[in-house]
Order: C-alpha cells, then sequence, then structure tokens
C-alpha cells in the first residue's frame, strides 16, 4: 500500500472546500440564538518573517472547536484578516525605498496562502485588512464619533525623540542602556520632547472597564492584570503648607498639595518628595541647592516612567532646602525631589511614610532621614519599639494624637473627615490609567481626519471618508518632530471643511497600529458594507464575540482598547451589548526544543511550511494540539511530530483492511462510545490533547480485527474529521459517503455503552459456589479478592477460619481456600 500520501490528500480537499466555499457562512434567521457562535482569533500582523508556529496553536484550537461546532448544527462565524498598517513596513519603506503597501501585501499573500494550507475552516469572503482604505474608512469614521464625542484631545505629551534620526521613536523602539536610552536604529541618544499630540479619554471610561470585566468568562490572570492597569485606588488629596521663613518667595506660593491611600499614616510624614518636574520645585529651592536640583532635573528626563518607579532602584534624590508644615503636628518636614515620583500620577507629589512605605523606607535610610512607627501590629504592641522593616500591613494607630488604638480602616476613614473639617484635604480616587496617546508621527497608518483652520480643527464630513493616504516619494521623517505626511504640501494644504473656503492645513499625525485592531471583528460581521461599518441586524446576529483566543502579550492594551471603543459605540447605539468578548482563552507559549525560547539567535525557529511540507498539515495541526494543555505552555519536540504522524499513517493504514457491514464485537462497540463521549467532551473545552489520545486508543483497538465495521468506522472519521480534516474527508469518501465530511452530523453514544460492561464473577469457597457477583468486565485482581471477601455469604463461610490462599481469575471466579 501506497504510504499516507498526505499531500495529495491535503491539496485536494483544500481545493474542495474553496471551490465549494464549504466555511460560507450567512445570516440563517431560522438558527436561534443559542445556536449561533462567533469565534475569534487573534489576526496576525502580516510580518515580512510569515506564519510562525505559535499562530497555528491557537487557530487550530478554534478551528478544531468551529468545525464541531459545525457538526453539531451551529451557525459559526469564524473569519480571519490582517492587522496590516505598522512600523516594520514603514521601517523596511524608509531603508529600501519600498511602499509600505507593496510589502504589507505580498507578506498578506503569503500568510493567507500559509494559513489556508493548514487547512482551517475560515470563511474567506469575509477576509479584511486594516489598511485597505474600504477598512480604514470607518475606523476614521468612529475617531470621528470619539471627537464628536469630546473623547479625543490635543495635549503635549513628553515624547521620545532622536536627533540624528530626526524622528519621534515609540517606546519599543528605544533601549535603556548604561549611556542612557538609544535608538534601537543606529543606537544614537534620544531624549523626551514635549511634542503636540492627539489623545483619546479612555479615563472617562474607567470604572466601567473596571466594572464590566467582573462579568467576563477570561482568565482571572488577565483580569487581574486589567484591574492592575486602570489602578483604582481610594485614599485623600492633603495640602501642605510651606514653612514661609524657609523658601525664597516668602509666604507667596501655594500649598503642596500630595495624594496618600493612607492617610492613616499622617503623624508617620517625616519629609516630602516632589517629582523633579513639579511646577513648584524652581520657586522653592534655595540659591545654595539650585546647581544640585538642575542638574538632578535633566537626568531624570532621560528616565522611563517604567525605569522610575522599579521598586528595587537604589533610591536617588536632592534636597530643596525648603520646609513645609506636617498638619497634624505643625512639625517642619523637609522637602526634596525625587524621580520616584512621577508627575503624571496623583498630584506629582507625596508625603514620605518612611515607617509604612517601602520605597519612602529605602530613601530614608539613603539619606538618612527620620523614620516613625505610626501603625502597631496589636494594641499590646509597645509604641516605641523600633520598626526593623517598613511595614505596609493594616494595624493599629499609634504616636498619632487622638487617632491612637484606631484600626487602620477607621483611622484612614477619620483622619480623611478630620482633614475635610479642617479644610485642608478631601477624600480622592485615583487611577493609574492614563489618556491615550493616539498620534503617531509616521506614514504607514490610518490619516485622522481632520483639518487645523485658524487654530481650531474641523472634521472631514463623513460623505468624504476615506480619507486617503497620499502617495509620496520618501517615507524619510521630517527632522521637525512631524510625519512625512506633512511633507507632501498637495495634500496637508486644503479648504476648511466648514466651506468658509478659509485655507486649511491637514493633520499629518496617523493612529497608532492599535487603531484597526479595535473594532476588526465587528467589520468581519459584514465586510463589505459600504454605508456602515456593519449592519445593525447583522451585530445583533453574532455579538458578542462567544470565544476568542490569542496569546497573553495582548492582555493590557489590545483588549482595552478594544473594550474602550466598544462601550464608545455602545453608548452610541451601534452596538446593542457593552462587553465585545464574552470568553477569552490564552494559548500557552510554544517553546523551541529543550524549552527556551524560539528566537533567530538561537537557531531553533520551526518554520510551519517545513513542517507541512514533510508530515502534511494534518500531522502539524494535532501535534500542535497534542503538545499539552491548550492555555499551558510547551517545548517543541520533533520526536513528538514524528509520533504523531505514525499515528495518521497507521489512520491511513487501516484502509487496508476490507470495511464490514458486520456488527462489532461488544468491546470495540462500548470502546466506540467512550470515545464519542471524551472527544465530544474534550473538544468542547477545548482539552484537545486528551480527545487525540483517546482516539488513539480506538485506533490500536482497530488494528486487533481483521476488518474494519461500518458501524465503528464511520463515526470515528467523524471525530476526526475537525482534527485532521484533510484525512477524514478522503477516509470518507472512501467509504462511499457524500462529501464533505467536515460537515456530516457530530456522532452521537449511548450513555448505557459509554459504561463500562458488566461480568458475573463466580466466588467459591474451598471450591463449592457460594454466591455471584456483578463487576465491570477487567476488574483486577486485587479488587477482586476485596469485594468478594465484603460478600455476605461468603463472610458467612470464611468466618473465624484460617485462610490458606486465594485464587482469582479475573473475569471469571474468586475462590477462598480455608482450613
Ligand atoms: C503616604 C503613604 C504611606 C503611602 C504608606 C503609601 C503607604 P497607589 O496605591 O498605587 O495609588 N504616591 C502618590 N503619588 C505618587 C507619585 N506621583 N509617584 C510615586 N508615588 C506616589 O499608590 C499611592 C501611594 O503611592 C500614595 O500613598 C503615595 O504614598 C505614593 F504607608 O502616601 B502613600
Amino acid at each position: 500500500m501506497k504510504k499516507y500520501p498526505f499531500s495529495e490528500i491535503e491539496k485536494k480537499w483544500q481545493r474542495y472546500w474553496e471551490e465549494n466555499r464549504t466555511f460560507r457562512t450567512e445570516e440563517d434567521p431560522s438558527v436561534p440564538k443559542e445556536r449561533r457562535r462567533y469565534v475569534l482569533d487573534m489576526f496576525p500582523y502580516p510580518s515580512a518573517a510569515g506564519l510562525h508556529v505559535g499562530h497555528p496553536e491557537g487557530y487550530t484550537a478554534t478551528d478544531i472547536y468551529c468545525r464541531f461546532l459545525r457538526m453539531r448544527g451551529f451557525n459559526v462565524l469564524h473569519p480571519m484578516g490582517f492587522d496590516s498598517f505598522g512600523l516594520p513596513a514603514e521601517n523596511y519603506a524608509i531603508q529600501t525605498g519600498t511602499h509600505p503597501r507593496k510589502t504589507t501585501e505580498e507578506n498578506i499573500d503569503r500568510f493567507r496562502e500559509q494559513i489556508k494550507n493548514l487547512g482551517f475552516s475560515y470563511d474567506w469572503d469575509r477576509e479584511v485588512s486594516t489598511h485597505k482604505e474600504d477598512y480604514y474608512h470607518w475606523t476614521q469614521w468612529i475617531f470621528l464619533k470619539l471627537w464628536e464625542k469630546g473623547l479625543a484631545y490635543v495635549a503635549e505629551i513628553p515624547m521620545w525623540y532622536c536627533e540624528e534620526l530626526g524622528t519621534v521613536l515609540a517606546n519599543e523602539e528605544v533601549l535603556t542602556t548604561p549611556d542612557g536610552p538609544r535608538s534601537e536604529r543606529g543606537n544614537h541618544p534620544v531624549e523626551r520632547r514635549p511634542l503636540r499630540q492627539w489623545m483619546l479619554r479612555i479615563t472617562e471610561y474607567a470604572d466601567r472597564l473596571l466594572e464590566g470585566l467582573d462579568a467576563l468568562d477570561w482568565p482571572e490572570s488577565i483580569k487581574a492584570m486589567q484591574r492592575n492597569w486602570i489602578g483604582r485606588s481610594e485614599g485623600a488629596n492633603v495640602r501642605f503648607a510651606l514653612a514661609p521663613d524657609t523658601v525664597p518667595a516668602g509666604g507667596d506660593l501655594p500649598d503642596i498639595e500630595v495624594y496618600t491611600t493612607r492617610p492613616d499614616t499622617l503623624f508617620g510624614a517625616t519629609y516630602m518628595v516632589l517629582a523633579p518636574e513639579h511646577p513648584l520645585v524652581p520657586q522653592i529651592t534655595i540659591p545654595e541647592q539650585a546647581d544640585q536640583v538642575q542638574t538632578y532635573i535633566t537626568a531624570a528626563r532621560l528616565k522611563s516612567d517604567l525605569e522610575r518607579s522599579e521598586l528595587s532602584r537604589e533610591k536617588t534624590g536632592v534636597f530643596t532646602g525648603a520646609f513645609a508644615i506636617n498638619p497634624v503636628n505643625q512639625e517642619q518636614i523637609p522637602i526634596w525631589i525625587s524621580d520616584y515620583i512621577l508627575i503624571s500620577y496623583g498630584t506629582g507629589a507625596i508625603m514620605a511614610v518612611p515607617g509604612h512605605d517601602e520605597r519612602d523606607w529605602a530613601f530614608a535610610t539613603q539619606f538618612e532621614l527620620p523614620i516613625r512607627k505610626v501603625v502597631a501590629r496589636s494594641l499590646q504592641e509597645d509604641p516605641e519599639e523600633l520598626l526593623e522593616a517598613p511595614r505596609p500591613e493594616p494595624g493599629f494607630s499609634v504616636n498619632s494624637g487622638a487617632f491612637d488604638g484606631l484600626p487602620t480602616e477607621d483611622a484612614k476613614a477619620r483622619i480623611t473627615s478630620w482633614l475635610e473639617e479642617q479644610g485642608i484635604g478631601k477624600k480622592t480616587v485615583n487611577y493609574k490609567l492614563r489618556d491615550w496617546i493616539f498620534s503617531r508621527q509616521r506614514y504607514w497608518g490610518e490619516p485622522i481626519p481632520l483639518v487645523e483652520c485658524e487654530g481650531e480643527y474641523y472634521p472631514v464630513p463623513y460623505d468624504q471618508l476615506p480619507l486617503t493616504l497620499p502617495e509620496v516619494e520618501k517615507y524619510t521623517p521630517t527632522g521637525t518632530g512631524e510625519s512625512p505626511l506633512a511633507a507632501v504640501e498637495s495634500w496637508v494644504n486644503c479648504e476648511c471643511p466648514d466651506g468658509s473656503g478659509r485655507p486649511g492645513r491637514r493633520e499629518t499625525n496617523t493612529m497608532p497600529q492599535w487603531a484597526g485592531s479595535c473594532w476588526y471583528y465587528l467589520r468581519y460581521i459584514d465586510p463589505r458594507n459600504q454605508n456602515a461599518l456593519a449592519d445593525p441586524e447583522k451585530m445583533e446576529y453574532w455579538l458578542p464575540v462567544d470565544l476568542y483566543v490569542g496569546g497573553a502579550e495582548h492582555a493590557v492594551l489590545h483588549l482595552l482598547y478594544a473594550r474602550f471603543w466598544h462601550k464608545v459605540l455602545y453608548d452610541l447605539g451601534i452596538v446593542t451589548c457593552d462587553e465585545p468578548f464574552a470568553r477569552l482563552v490564552n494559548q500557552g507559549m510554544i517553546l523551541g526544543e529543550g524549552g527556551v525560547k524560539m528566537s533567530k539567535s538561537l537557531g531553533n525557529v520551526i518554520n510551519p511550511d517545513d513542517v507541512v511540507a514533510r508530515y502534511g498539515a494534518d500531522s502539524m495541526r494535532i501535534y500542535e494540539m497534542f503538545m499539552g494543555p491548550l492555555r499551558q505552555e510547551k517545548p517543541w519536540s520533533t520526536q513528538g511530530l514524528v509520533g504523531v504522524y505514525r499515528f495518521l499513517d497507521r489512520v491511513w493504514r487501516l484502509t487496508e483492511r476490507p470495511v464490514t457491514e458486520e456488527a462489532p464485537d461488544e468491546t470495540l462497540l462500548r470502546l466506540l462510545h467512550k470515545t464519542i463521549r471524551k472527544v465530544t467532551h474534550d473538544t468542547d473545552e477545548l482539552a484537545m490533547n486528551t480527545a487525540i489520545s483517546q482516539m488513539m486508543i480506538l485506533v490500536n483497538e482497530l488494528y486487533k480485527g481483521d476488518t474494519l465495521p461500518r458501524a465503528v468506522w464511520d463515526p470515528f472519521i467523524r471525530l476526526l474529521s475537525p482534527y485532521a480534516p484533510h484525512l477524514a474527508e478522503e477516509l470518507w469518501e472512501m467509504i462511499g459517503n457524500p462529501a464533505p465530511a467536515s460537515l456530516a452530523p457530530w456522532p452521537q453514544y449511548d450513555e448505557a455503552l459509554t459504561q463500562d460492561e458488566q461480568i458475573t464473577v463466580v466466588l467459591q469457597v474451598n471450591g463449592k459456589v457460594r454466591a455471584r457477583m456483578e463487576v465491570p468486565a477487567g476488574t483486577d485482581k486485587a479488587t477482586l479478592q476485596t469485594s468478594a471477601a465484603q460478600n455476605a455469604r461468603i463472610q458467612e463461610f470464611i468466618e473465624g477460619k484460617e485462610m490458606v490462599k486465594v485464587i482469582v481469575v479475573p473475569d471469571k471466579l474468586v475462590n477462598f481456600v480455608v482450613r
């Protein structure tokens, strides 16, 4: 017999599915809501490197799941597309002069072919690419809606800027080096410069983004990451007056306001720290400290917030020379500046409580500032006993005047009310979440559809969308920090859209790559609609996405941005559910052979094309599922892949046996039903690895016979179909069933047959039959002996006797020899 001819089989059936549009999906109104499923993959960025083995992992899992659902009669929406704007294509264009559209579209063609070669059941009629005009038309449309709602605004934001390259850099293009921050490209120095940016007011949705998480069926770890990112905290803003004779400007300066989550520790505030960028710094610094302060401020500009907030970092700082007054005890406390205080959070200033905050403790120890205990573990603890380490945990207030003895929560509330009564503080809620910097000084992105006229912005009218990217000669940045679009005079200069005939200037910043991926799941629903981003009825039909599968690297940004846009669209009445993704599953990372990360430098990158060429797409699919649980990280193993290939080869070779219409024997039949039950259950749970093991067991059993009983073989092919769809189609055709197996009904199991077969075992005492017992076939010797010894009738005969020996013949008898 011919070796398993995977390559012919796979080409044949891929052509069949394509020609017959087997997986085209329509909004069939007769299918009730409970029998519709929207299963979404995170669409790829079409990089020059092509597909890597991480892509097919999630894609195979969703594909198996979708095929399984279809066979069970569900109407399934399962689309694919490309996240095709972005930096690499633009950088390549800068280096080679090739239009990013050209490279991007070539990459898309390659990706599409690679994906098709794996036999995924996407409805390709719904493919979208975010860089296409008929797609970004609607990205721009959504932007205008955001703008109309006051959710888009302009601000001056410090951005990484590289003098040598003449351009703004994204965070991921900046490397932290011992010589300060440098550009990834060319290793040039970079610095932060304030630049005009478009911002989206995501902070306005902070509470809803937080609350919405509760009802979602997402991994708890991802929800926790989103919660931390939003970072809601409750505390108080407290004003500290300056000690007038310690500051150069005398008593004319405003108070310093701090944000604290621990107002209960106010008595332990022994100094204050301002962010180096705090506007009061130059005014309170005494002349003797001015040089040091200035040097420190300059150095802080080179550091990112992330670096500055690093907990373990050695603390640095400079004394301003000025003092403030602690409002609870009138003590004068020194005011320092340090870069661990971020200007962008709270008020950009803190009261430092070194006894109960780890960073303050590190700072106080470094600069020999006083440390005071104001929270004790218990009411019995000696308030004067010194702290040996910072103690952030709650407890009971001590050394805190009238508030002594209060548990932390009560102390917080009482001190906050006291501050409010005194008019020097108020209860405050803060968020870590910042507004979203939404503009990029780049060519290869969606143009922002606004025109500036005499200092005001006007929207490009909806009927003039899409505002298309002009063709340019050069992708190199302008050197001014503006996008290359700024150099295209004929595009930039236009008439003001207000009809006044005044000259206008187009916005030259483009949108970030996140924009297109914020709403692609909506466009799949109605990808060719010319009049709306999607038909409301069709959205109602499919939304929300029932299952979204992808890598955990998108845990925060993409998923938060998409949820934000979705909620805005919900408020506008465009969608009718307020969360886009009901259930989320993260696939585990695939590591290289040996358990290390796959990387070019280690030379351990596996190319899916090679695997498909050598072992076939079905082997690749089953192997990626058989490696281990979907959600877990797991190393690649070529040996494992070969094992899976052999399994499929064994399935293929079973066809050497004649198919018989005769009923299968009892054992085989029971195993079949158990297999159907397990594969059904496991596929539903996305536990593909264990479903595959069960199919392997059934195949081994089939090898024990000389024929293939149709009553087993036919349902087995159906079970195999979502997993190895090409091979299953071929086997299906071989037994004369009408194609396609992909849409054949899923097999049913008989619950009774999934129970173990019961067998009657004879129980003897000294060779005489005394009782009988029902046990599952195949029960082991030890179990048989124990159960038999507990039989009431047998106990009558063996009680008080000496046991000589016990003879156990599985599935037949147990004989007790007694004296
Ligand atoms: C006094 C204090 C005592 C604090 C104590 C903590 C523990 P979360 O919970 O993350 O919101 N903080 C405030 N603004 C800051 C800024 N701009 N840069 C760096 N740190 C800042 O953190 C709030 C706490 O972080 C605040 O409460 C403040 O320190 C510090 F036993 O005030 B706390």
